[in-house]
C-alpha cells in the first residue's frame, strides 16, 4: 500500500465530535498518517453551548512551519477544516508553498457557516479571504451555504438545478477548480452530493434525515479526504464518504442526548471496508 502523509489545519474541540477529534481518527482508519496543526482549543464547538473558551493559536503557526521547514518535513495533502482566524488562512497559503511535496494536493472545506449563515466568529470579511483560498485550492468542500457567501449568490433553501449551475459557475469564476458540494436535494426526501471538475457534473443522490446533525460536514469531508488520498476517483470519494456519513447519522439519530455530534467510530468499520 502507497503510505500517504497528510496534515490537517482546524480547531480542537475537546468536546463535541467535530473537527480535529474527527479528522484525525477518520484519516487513521484510512491509513494515512495524520499530521495536525491546531488552529484553535475551544473547550466545545461553538454550535449549541454557552461560555465556550476559545483559545487561538494563530501566533504558533510561523513557529510550527518555521520548524518543520528545518527538520524537512513534507506532506501529500494539506486538509483545512474550521480556522480561526483571516490571519491563519494566509498561513494555510504558506503551508501550501512551503510545506507540501510536489503534485501533493490542498483540499479545502471552508467550513464558516450552514443553513444560510455563517458560524458565529465568522464575518463577511472572513467569507471573502476563505474564497480566496479556494480559488487557489486543488478541490474545496463547501455547502451551498458556503458557496453562497463565497459568491454572493443569493441562499435559498429550495431550489433546482439551474440555481446548483449558477453557483457552480460563480465558483469557477472565482478560479474554483474542483468543486465537491454538499447537501443537494431537489426534493424534500433526499439530499445528495454534486461533483464539479472541468465544466462535467456528477451527481449522487441519498435519503434525507429530517433534521441535520452536527459535526456531519467534518465527518463528511475527512472520510472523503481519507478516501481520496487513498486512491479512489474524485466521485468514487464523493460517495463512500456520503454513506458513511449517512451511517452515522443512522447510528445517532433518536438518541437526544447526543444532539451535539454524530457517532462516527460506530460507523468506521464500514468506511474502512469501503476502501479495500
Ligand atoms: O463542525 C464545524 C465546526 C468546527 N469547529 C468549531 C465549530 C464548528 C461548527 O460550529 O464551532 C469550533
Amino acid at each position: 500500500m502507497n503510505y500517504k502523509r497528510v496534515l490537517t489545519v482546524q480547531d480542537v474541540s475537546c468536546f463535541g465530535q467535530c473537527s480535529l477529534t474527527v479528522a484525525l481518527p477518520i484519516l487513521s482508519a484510512c491509513k494515512i498518517e495524520t499530521c495536525i496543526m491546531p488552529s484553535a482549543v475551544l473547550s466545545t464547538h461553538t454550535a449549541g453551548f454557552k461560555g465556550f473558551t476559545f483559545r487561538d493559536l494563530t501566533g504558533d503557526m510561523p513557529k510550527i512551519i518555521d520548524h518543520w521547514k528545518a527538520e524537512g518535513i513534507s506532506f501529500d495533502c494539506i486538509y483545512t477544516g474550521y480556522l480561526g482566524s483571516i490571519d491563519q488562512i494566509e498561513y494555510v497559503k504558506r503551508m501550501q508553498r512551503e510545506l507540501l511535496k510536489d503534485g501533493a494536493k490542498l483540499i479545502v472545506d471552508p467550513a464558516m457557516g450552514d443553513n444560510g449563515k455563517l458560524y458565529s466568529i465568522f464575518d463577511q470579511a472572513y467569507a471573502d479571504e476563505m474564497s480566496r483560498l479556494c480559488s487557489v485550492a486543488d478541490v474545496i468542500i463547501p455547502n451551498i451555504t458556503e458557496a453562497c457567501f463565497m459568491t454572493g449568490i443569493e441562499y435559498r433553501e429550495i431550489y433546482d438545478e439551474a440555481y446548483v449551475d449558477a453557483v457552480l459557475k460563480a465558483l469557477e469564476k472565482t478560479g474554483v477548480k474542483t468543486v465537491v458540494l454538499t447537501g443537494i436535494g431537489y426534493d424534500s426526501q433526499s439530499t445528495g452530493v454534486v461533483v464539479y471538475e472541468g465544466g462535467k457534473k456528477q451527481y449522487y443522490k441519498h435519503k434525507k434525515f429530517e433534521k441535520g446533525c452536527h459535526g456531519t460536514g467534518d465527518v463528511y469531508s475527512s472520510a472523503f479526504v481519507g478516501s481520496y488520498i487513498r486512491g479512489k476517483s474524485l466521485f468514487e470519494s464523493a460517495k463512500i464518504a456520503a454513506d458513511y456519513t449517512l451511517k452515522c447519522i443512522e447510528n445517532t439519530y433518536g438518541d437526544k442526548d447526543h444532539w451535539y455530534g454524530v457517532k462516527f467510530e460506530t460507523a468506521l468499520d464500514s468506511l474502512m471496508d469501503s476502501l479495500k
